[in-house]
């Protein structure tokens, strides 16, 4: 098996959200479905672009290395830090397929030493399909917590997304790994994600609200997918300003934790990446107009067309946040 290389053992990746002072090195860069795909380092996320202001890239303080693909994973370094993906496009059974690419990017990591998953971001074809227990998302999370129950050894899970495209868009997972151990955020207005009750599939979702990784100067926060559910329930079924509305104020609830337990709480000014998951195109004008009035910088935020985990939700929030000023 070929290496990631070069990599520098114990090197602080300088993970930067805005490109740094004097330049430097992307580690990647994530393209929209239909957008070409020129470099190296560019990763597809593979939902339609609604509106966004040139690609999401994250940049380094430091050099990385060059795209590798190894038995299936795709994967790029920097110092302790990779980004791999996988993709499968047969996702007949949707179990079946979260189980092997899961299983697959953990023997990678395994392999090349990453030994911590900061986030996962999932695409998963006609994730809503299916009633009760066998709707794709819940057979989805059934895969992703078998693989996980078999290959992790940790006390945490990492943050996660996980959202639908069409009928093409197989199953897609994105890891960031770590040499080190991320700092684990809940949100307590909302019941932990694999503490949810039974009634929302034979599997609760692998995934905590959010971690931090330092990356020089503070941290950077890393926000599961959000939406407007407060305990377990789904709240306003039917109003986009309602979940919009929601999705906010457990942002806040969830920076109020991250300031109790980082010390310093994240501003939606900071550095800062957000991806805004749309059921319906037709809510972009209203959805764009209360995250601008809420204080997010507008030029920061990408609008992907997608389908959410739960029938009944139209909006889904996910971003990464500096916790500190740059
Ligand atoms: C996943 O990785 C995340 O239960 O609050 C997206 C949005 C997801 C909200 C939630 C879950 C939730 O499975 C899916």
């Amino acid at each position: 098996m070929s290496s990631v290389e070069p990599i520098k053992p114990g090197a602080l990746s300088a993970l930067r959200l805005t490109v740094p002072a004097g330049g430097g090195e992307h580690l990647a860069r994530f393209r929209s479905a239909g957008a070409e795909r020129t470099g190296t380092r560019d990763f597809l996320l593979p939902l339609e672009l609604l509106e966004g202001h040139g690609p999401e890239t994250w940049w380094l303080g430091e050099d990385a290395a060059p795209r590798t693909t190894v038995a299936g994973v795709q994967a790029v370094a920097a110092g302790d830090l990779l980004l791999c993906e996988a993709f499968e496009a047969d996702t007949r059974d949707p179990r079946k397929a979260a189980r092997a690419l899961y299983v697959r990017l953990f023997e990678f990591l395994q392999a090349h030493d990453y030994g911590h998953v900061v986030k996962g971001w999932n695409y998963l074809a006609d994730i809503n399909q299916g009633h009760g227990d066998t709707e794709r998302y819940k057979q989805f999370c059934l895969g992703r917590g078998e693989a996980l129950d078999a290959a992790w050894n940790h006390e945490y899970l990492p943050a996660g997304t996980g959202v639908g495209g069409g009928p093409d868009t197989g199953l897609r997972v994105t890891l960031l790994a770590s040499r080190q151990a991320p700092r684990v955020i809940e949100n307590p207005r909302q019941v932990s994600a694999f503490r949810y009750p039974r009634q929302y599939g034979p599997q609760s979702p692998s995934f905590s609200r959010a971690t931090t990784i330092g990356n020089g100067r503070g941290e950077l926060l890393f926000i599961s997918g959000t939406a407007a559910i407060v305990g377990h329930d789904s709240l306003h079924a039917a109003s986009i300003e309602g979940q919009v509305g929601e999705t906010l104020r457990n942002w806040q609830s969830l920076f109020d934790a991250c300031e109790r337990q980082c010390g310093a709480r994240p501003s939606l000014a900071n550095e800062a990446w957000y991806r805004v998951y749309l059921r319906h195109p037709e809510h972009l004008d209203i959805t764009r107009e209360l995250l601008g009035v809420n204080g997010l910088p507008l030029e920061r935020v990408h609008f992907y067309r997608a389908d959410i985990c739960r029938r009944e939700l139209l909006f889904e929030l996910d971003g990464i946040i500096g916790v500190r000023p740059a």
